[in-house]
Formats: structure tokens, C-alpha cells, sequence
């Protein structure tokens, strides 16, 4: 028989968008997630980092995340390791209690002997749990002052190696052997909700896996995915679109059913909750035209219009969707080379809004107001 397993992760509860609270659509994503736990019968959820958008939460985040997990404990034990945006310590403090409820977390990187791995007897799983490794937890100040970039890089790599092979090491072919991590695999595409340096400055080759693991389940970068090896690495992305980087990315979970000595089937399950990002360009006229096919939705317009007062504030009370509005320039900036030095400052505030294809006579009346203000 196999075992069935959930796989989430960033949930990044607490996460605005443009200062729009979305707990209420974390709620009914994560009321999603748990229908799909009781409807598929699964053995084990695992969650692979950042259940929280920041290291602080507020309550009703909290609120929100501690529901979750115990709803899903109702169905089956579930497994936690923290992320980079989650509070180690927080989630360590609270691990005892959490254990009370079937919920396994471990927020700072363990033994094997000391919880990094755990053994499901009833189900014949072994889990090995590694959360987020900082560079800075794993390599130290004195070997990046005695080497340069490249080698920290294959440092990180290195040790994050040691500690897999150490957390898996006594992992069997008569197991269903999963790991379960944080972390960043090269290639991986990052969707928007990262910021791109942090993703990037570490990551680890998904060689790096030993071939006895069922399966790999993986958070960090946002959007669904297989990574290439010959098991099954995944990264089950977020449950909700977080940024609008993710305009394009279809949000689930994934479904895995594994064997003793034999890679995971993996299915996709679509999340439909929450509302979509979606983002417009164009000029004013098409952006208005446009107004009817975003409700519901979380919107980003691109405007390509000369810039003067008040526009993104029309857009934004003909789309109540809209939380931001970028202006794109309608004419190339022409340099001129002579210098401003000579000119009035109101004259050098016409120029450059000149050059910056502005044509705003209020702007312009507006700066001459400051201006007598300040030099008064
Ligand atoms: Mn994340």
C-alpha cells in the first residue's frame, strides 16, 4: 500500500499586498488545502517553510496558522520546518505544543538523533527535516574572510551535503524515505514572491539528493515545480499568488504517493481560492476599457501617458482593484547637454519636466508655490 502524502508550503500568512490585508483569503485557501487532506484520505501533510510572512506575527495570523495545522492534524500527523521569513525560535518554542496536536516543527536545523529525523512506524515513512540554512548559520566569518565568493558558495554546498547525508544516512530500502527542506535548487524558477539576490547568492544542485529518497518536498521559490533529477524533487509552491511576479502561475498542492524503494507519483491539485494578480498596459482609454474583466482580482496597471497630477488617482476610482499604478514614459528622454546652472529654478523644473515628457501646468504652478514657501 502506498502512503499519501500533502505537500504545502509558503503560505506566508500575514503577507499584504500594496498595504490590502489577505488574511481572509489565507483563510479560505487553507480552508481549501484541508478539504483536499480529508477528501484524499492522506497519511501525512508536510509543510515546507514560511507558514508566516514575518518573524513577528501578529495574532491573528497566528490564529490563522495554528487552526490550519490542527485542522489537518485531525486528518493525519503533520510535519513543519521552518522558512526564512519564520522565526526559528518562535517555532521551537512553540514545537512542544504543537507536538501535543500531531504537529511535528522543527525551527532550527537538528541531529538526526535529535529530531532532524523522525520514523512514522504505522505508515513505514522516514522523514529527515532540514529547515532554512542561512549562509550565515553554515559558513563562517573566518572562512569568508579567507576565501572569495565562489568558495563560500561551494562551502554552503559543501556542508549543506554533510548535513543531508548525515540526516538520511540511515534511511533503508524497506522505507518510504522523504526529505523535507527549505532551500534554493539551481534552475529552479522563482516566480515573483523572492527577492532574486537572497534565492540566488546559495543554492545547492538537486545532485546533491541522495537516489534512496522517495521523495523530495521542497519550499522556497513560489511557483510549482519538478526539479531535474532521477527521483522526485518538488517544490509545491504557494497557495495563493503573493506577488506580481506570480501573475502566470497556476496555485496548488501537490499529491504524492510513494512506495519503499521506488520514486513518488506525483498529482498536481489545483488551489481556487484567493483572489488572482493580474496587471494591465496601456494607455488610459485601454486601461479603463479593461475595468470590467478584473473584479475580484488584484491589479497593477501600466500606464503609457504622459505623466501630470492626479492620474493614478482616476485610476485608481475607475478600478477599485487597482493597488498600483506605474507610469511608463510615451517619449524617449532627449538629453540636452547644456547646463541647468544659469536657469531660474522654475525654469529648471520646466526643462526637466520636459524632458520627461511631462506637460502639467499645475505641476509646474504647484512647484513655484513650494518654492515661495521655502524662500520666503
Ligand atoms: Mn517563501
Amino acid at each position: 500500500m502506498a502512503v499519501k502524502i500533502l505537500h504545502t508550503s509558503d503560505w506566508h500568512v500575514g503577507r499584504r499586498i500594496r498595504g490590502r490585508n489577505r488574511s481572509e483569503e489565507h483563510k479560505a485557501v487553507l480552508g481549501e488545502l484541508i478539504e483536499i487532506a480529508v477528501s484524499s484520505e492522506v497519511d501525512l501533510t508536510v509543510v515546507a517553510g514560511d507558514l508566516f510572512d514575518a518573524s513577528s506575527p501578529t495574532a491573528l495570523s497566528e490564529e490563522i496558522v495554528w487552526r490550519a495545522l490542527l485542522d489537518l492534524a485531525e486528518v493525519s500527523p503533520v510535519v513543519v520546518v521552518a522558512g526564512n521569513h519564520d522565526s526559528a525560535a518562535r517555532l521551537d518554542a512553540v514545537a512542544p505544543l504543537l507536538e501535543m496536536g500531531r504537529v511535528t516543527v522543527v525551527g532550527t536545523p537538528r541531529s538526526p538523533h535529535d529530531g532532524g529525523t523522525i520514523e512514522l512506524e504505522d505508515f513505514g515513512v522516514k522523514l529527515a527535516l532540514l529547515p532554512f540554512v542561512s549562509q550565515r548559520g553554515i559558513v563562517k566569518t573566518e572562512d569568508i574572510m579567507g576565501s572569495d565568493p565562489d568558495q563560500h558558495a561551494g562551502l554552503f554546498e559543501d556542508r549543506l551535503r554533510r548535513i543531508v547525508e548525515s540526516l538520511t544516512g540511515d534511511m533503508t530500502a524497506e522505507t518510504v524515505n522523504v526529505l523535507v527542506s527549505h532551500l534554493t535548487v539551481y534552475g529552479g524558477l522563482a516566480g515573483g514572491g523572492e527577492r532574486q539576490a537572497h534565492i540566488f547568492g546559495y543554492a545547492i544542485p538537486s545532485s546533491l539528493f541522495p537516489g534512496h529518497l522517495s521523495y523530495v518536498a521542497l519550499g522556497h521559490l513560489h511557483r510549482q515545480q519538478k526539479m531535474p533529477h532521477s527521483g522526485a524533487v518538488w517544490y509545491s509552491g504557494s497557495p495563493l499568488q503573493l506577488d506580481f511576479g506570480e501573475v502566470s502561475d497556476q496555485k496548488g498542492v501537490l499529491l504524492v504517493e510513494a512506495s519503499p524503494g521506488l520514486p513518488a507519483k506525483v498529482t498536481a491539485v489545483p488551489l481556487s481560492e484567493g483572489r488572482r494578480l493580474k496587471t494591465i498596459r496601456g494607455t488610459l482609454d485601454e486601461v479603463l476599457a479593461h475595468s470590467d474583466d478584473v473584479a475580484n482580482a488584484y491589479v497593477k496597471v501600466v500606464l503609457v501617458e504622459k505623466a501630470r497630477v492626479g492620474l493614478s488617482d482616476e485610476v485608481r476610482a475607475a478600478i477599485p482593484e487597482v493597488v498600483e499604478v506605474v507610469l511608463e514614459s510615451t517619449e524617449p528622454v532627449k538629453r540636452e547637454p547644456e547646463s541647468r546652472q544659469k536657469l531660474k529654478p522654475t525654469e529648471a523644473f520646466h526643462r526637466y519636466l520636459t524632458e520627461k515628457g511631462v506637460e502639467d501646468p499645475l505641476m509646474e504652478s504647484l512647484f513655484a508655490e513650494l518654492l515661495d514657501e521655502a524662500v520666503k
